[in-house]
């Protein structure tokens, strides 16, 4: 982890720094063999100033229980628990056996090996389809020990409430760059460099209250509707030029759902192929939200350690938020 001067990182208008990248691509700038991407953002500058903003003790986990979704979201597969007993060597306990373990089943960083973009045929910083698959390029362990720093809640949903123009969750409704900037100002919020963004849309809550019928029926990948953030290229232009290191949302797929995966502009394509910006979804924010409004502090240190497992795609995020 190494030091970063904020005002010399490229701003998006003056992207790609490299003639071969993708347009909007940020392809070289942490570096021609980087696989961390924006999470470089993160400092130890950075996560020293986040230590400061824990004032009073409070921890929040910001991710699911495992198999919370019953069926899993775009029919992944449900994790099989077991208990294997130590009764063959006269003891008594137990291990663990997770199997068929989806590592995007619940709450979950994708990782930058996640979506490639098509046109370029190529992911981060111009991996191959090869490397992803035969290789521990871009693999999730890259982030195993940097995943720390200053979390800024923008709690969207309450934002679009309190405006009389309540975003029903449970749709592929929208919120707009606007709405994340004005919701900002509302909570009288900075993006400063190097800041872990956390959008409250309401999807979990919803999710969470409706009944085990509903919840089968919208599981399946064609069923889905779900909210999110607008894909656009001002929103990534507006998160880059913030030196955002990542975006988690309480929602499925941070962007709405459904997405064309035809789509050159879906976020997807833009945050994790074009820029290494990490995408987290189905986080657990409802809790931290009630907190954030009765201090009226929205920022606070957030911790994640992804799963140290190397060459992969995805992780639960294992965070905290800690005020
Ligand atoms: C989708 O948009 C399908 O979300 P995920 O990142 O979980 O694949």
């Amino acid at each position: 982890m190494g030091k970063i001067d904020f005002a010399k990182v490229p701003k998006f208008s003056q992207l790609p720094i490299r003639k071969d990248a993708p347009a909007d691509s940020n392809w070289g700038v942490f570096g021609n063999d980087d696989e961390v991407g924006c999470v470089n953002f993160l400092t130890e500058d950075g996560i020293v100033a986040a230590a400061g903003l824990v004032r009073k003790g409070k921890v929040f986990r910001l991710d699911t229980p495992i198999n919370y979704a019953s069926p899993p979201l775009f029919d992944r597969e449900p994790v099989k628990h077991t208990k294997k007993s130590f009764e063959s060597y006269g003891l008594l306990g137990f291990d663990d056996l997770l199997d068929s373990y989806n590592t995007q089943e619940g709450s979950q960083w994708d990782g930058l090996g996640h979506v490639g973009n098509m046109r370029a045929k190529a992911f981060y910083n111009g991996a191959t389809e090869d490397q992803i698959k035969g290789s521990n390029k871009l693999g999730i362990h890259n982030w195993a020990d940097r995943f720390v720093g200053r979390g800024v809640l923008i709690d969207a949903c309450k934002y679009r409430q309190e405006a009389s123009r309540p975003v029903n969750p449970l749709t592929d409704e929208k919120y707009t760059l606007d709405d994340l900037k004005n919701a900002l100002k509302a909570q009288r919020t900075e993006l400063k460099p190097g800041s872990i963004l956390l959008v409250r849309t309401g999807w979990m809550g919803a999710y969470l209250k409706s009944s085990a019928d509903a919840k089968r029926a919208m599981a399946p990948l064609n069923k889905l509707k779900a909210c999110g953030v607008e894909a656009s290229r001002d929103m990534v232009a507006w998160m880059w030029d913030n030196c955002v290191a990542a975006i988690g949302t309480d929602c499925p797929a941070v962007e709405p759902w459904p997405w064309d995966f035809k789509d050159d502009g879906a976020l997807h394509y833009r945050t994790l192929s074009l820029l290494g910006l990490p995408l987290g979804e189905q986080f657990v924010l409802d809790k931290l939200a009630t907190d954030c409004a009765e201090d009226q502090r929205y920022e606070f240190m957030l911790v994640s350690v992804p799963l140290h497992l190397n060459g992969g795609i995805a992780s639960p995020p294992n965070a905290v938020a800690i005020k």
